[in-house]
């Protein structure tokens, strides 16, 4: 393999940079939600960035951009990388951002190298791997994964009510065309995606670079809780039903499931909370929550997920109130695969980079891609591994490390000719 020049860190600050301008919220943190304008001009950048890195630009009906640079057997499965430009509310510039610039760098230098490669090289920007809008994540791997189709498009809808379906329709995505979206077992190589750690350990043991194992998978649900709404002085205690108390009384329970599990992937939030009608001097009639679980064990989301219903059973007798539990997603984890680890962990050893093998707790567009291609990721550093957070942050010479490892690995990747066992 010819020798292949170092990423640029200063190539991939001005693009990160770049495209954290296009933000709603300037000044407290980044906040680019799918399809809204600030989003929309980040993706026409990013299409012109690859464009002017000498890549073949395209997108499907769900709006996945697919940058690619041409191998000499275009026909074999192509290998990808990427990540997502869409953040959650007030985020920091580094989510998602790390994954598709430095894809970019990666495949700039790979094509400055002069190396040959067999296989097309795919960057690819996935469509709204937050959950922000429409309350679903990874909605454009979904599809790749046909875990979304057309018809469930028109069933997501935002906080005005617009769904999913009517917004790719009025920019022009041709929901004729979503069917064609899909992937097949053995339709892409292998995929490796470059993403902040997002968490503490890389930083806590030194090393720079991480090689995923696997990905907990989250468990959503929308918790509804009604009781009686009612004067908050004239309604003595024993009468009330009060949707608030028992709203809490869930939440501290389901706390209490995660917390005093022995397993440290999994963890439980609850992130968003409406009461109604939301007066203090009314006893809430109505409280909506969101549950976030996780775990690396599908089995013991299960079981936590059965302990949450019949607390809320219980609960229905005791307050009188009424329960709904609507779970909006069940995802398994992924494991990453051993082939593709081993080749991330050869380059991170002939580029002496200390490396830290690790399950990912947050999950990323590759568990989806799991469904129909072999992968893992490369991480680098979360500074004190804050994230989801305007002080996120990742210092550009390590994306630039981590860069250096994702192009020998796609490169190496990208020439392999069968099936490596
Ligand atoms: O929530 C997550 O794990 C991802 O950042 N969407
Ligand atoms: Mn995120
Ligand atoms: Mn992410």
């Amino acid at each position: 393999m010819a020798h292949m020049q170092a990423a640029s860190a200063e190539n991939i600050r001005r693009d990160i940079e770049n495209l954290n301008q296009f933000n709603a919220t300037p000044g407290d943190g980044i906040t680019r939600i799918l399809f809204t304008d600030q989003e929309l001009k980040a993706r026409e950048y990013i299409k012109k960035r690859m464009e002017e890195t000498g890549l073949e630009v395209k997108e499907d009906a769900i709006g996945n951009i697919f940058g690619t640079l041409k191998g000499s057997k275009p026909n074999l499965a192509p290998v990808w990388t990427g990540s997502h430009i869409d953040t959650v509310p007030h985020a920091g510039s580094f989510d998602g951002m790390t994954g598709v610039v430095g894809g970019l760098e990666a495949l700039r230098i790979i094509k400055e190298s002069g190396n040959t490669h067999s296989r097309n090289i795919q960057v690819i920007v996935f469509t709204s791997e937050e959950p922000t809008r429409f309350g679903k994540g990874c909605l454009g791997s979904r599809a790749l994964a046909g875990d979304l189709t057309q018809g469930e498009t028109t069933g997501l809808s935002d906080e005005t009510g617009m769904t999913l379906a009517q917004v790719l329709d009025r920019l022009g995505y041709d929901k004729k065309q979503f069917p064609d979206i899909k992937k097949e077992r053995g339709d892409v190589h292998g995929c490796v995606e470059l993403h902040i750690e997002q968490g503490a350990v890389l930083e806590n043991i030194g090393k720079k670079t991480g090689v995923v194992t696997a990905i907990s998978a989250p468990t959503d649900l929308i918790i509804e809780v009604e009781g009686t709404q009612e004067h908050a002085g004239a309604t003595p205690m024993p009468m009330r039903k009060d949707a608030m108390t028992a709203a809490a009384r869930m939440i501290l329970k389901i706390e209490e499931l995660a917390r005093t599990s022995d397993n440290p992937s999994t963890v439980a939030t609850v992130g968003k909370l409406d009461i109604f009608p939301g007066a203090t001097n009314v006893i809430p009639g109505k409280v909506r929550f969101t549950v976030d679980m996780r775990s690396d064990s599908f089995e013991e989301k299960e079981q936590i997920l059965h302990k949450i219903q019949k607390n809320a059973e219980a609960l229905v007798e005791i307050e009188g109130v009424r329960i709904s539990v609507s779970i909006v997603s069940h995802e398994h984890p992924a494991s990453a695969d051993k082939h593709i680890v081993d080749v991330i962990r050869d380059v991170c050893q002939r580029q002496n980079k200390e490396y830290n093998v690790m399950v990912s707790g947050a999950y990323h567009d590759s568990m989806f891609v799991s469904r129909f291609a072999p992968f893992s990721m490369i991480f680098v550093p979360s500074r004190g591994g804050i994230s989801h957070h305007k002080d996120e942050w990742t210092d550009y010479e390590d994306i630039a490390s981590g860069v250096d490892v994702l192009a020998e690995t796609l490169l190496i990747m990208s020439n392999e000719e069968v099936k490596q066992k």
